[in-house]
């Protein structure tokens, strides 16, 4: 059977604002709230692929490099759960234009290459804890995170020795205008 990789293609945060959420993180959620996500695995994901072969990884690859996206500002200022895939997450409020039409434009480039997307619309979220299925108090509001992404990444995603790991793999530019 040809090799396949699990791959999604997602932004990178900033390390300071990986850091800062991090911080925040410790001491607005309880001890216990869920499995806790490494400091450096906190990204937003943009499309999920799945588990794709080389080829396809290349064809996708090719297709994201004639992507012209501009660059857009992001603020990161809202969080939330989801009971039933047991996610406690950050994202923005009202997500850029720029983001959705990233994440659009990568989505449908997946489904026309045969990943299978999800129904569900796209919710821009960074991931803070897993298996959170029970209900936990969220930070009232006031916190937010800002920062210009300056570029998308295509990520390897593997699970070893009980811990997961995400490597980056190519990355494109936003543009600035
Ligand atoms: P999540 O953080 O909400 O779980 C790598 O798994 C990334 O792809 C995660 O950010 C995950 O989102 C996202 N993702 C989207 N659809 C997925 C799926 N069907 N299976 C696993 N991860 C998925």
């Amino acid at each position: 059977m040809a090799e396949t990789r699990r791959l999604f293609f997602a932004l990178t945060l900033p390390d300071k604002i990986q850091s800062e959420i991090i911080s925040w993180r410790a001491t607005h959620f309880p001890y216990a709230a869920g499995k806790p996500v490494a400091r450096a695995n906190l990204h937003l994901t943009l499309a999920f692929l799945g588990d794709i072969s080389v080829e396809k990884q290349r064809a996708l690859c090719q297709l994201a490099g004639r992507i012209r996206q501009s660059a857009f500002n992001l603020c990161l200022d809202d969080a939330g759960q989801w009971l039933r895939s047991g996610v406690i997450w950050v994202g923005p409020r009202h997500a850029p234009r720029g983001l959705l039409q990233l994440a659009d434009m990568l989505r449908a480039q997946a489904a026309r290459s045969g990943c299978y997307q999800a129904a569900m619309p796209f919710h821009p979220h960074i991931t803070l804890y897993r298996q959170a299925t029970q209900a936990v108090a969220l930070p009232a509001p006031g916190f937010s995170w800002s920062f210009r992404p300056t570029e998308f990444a295509l990520y390897a995603s593997s699970f070893k020795q009980g811990r997961t790991h995400y490597q980056v793999l190519e990355k494109w530019p936003c543009l600035e205008q």
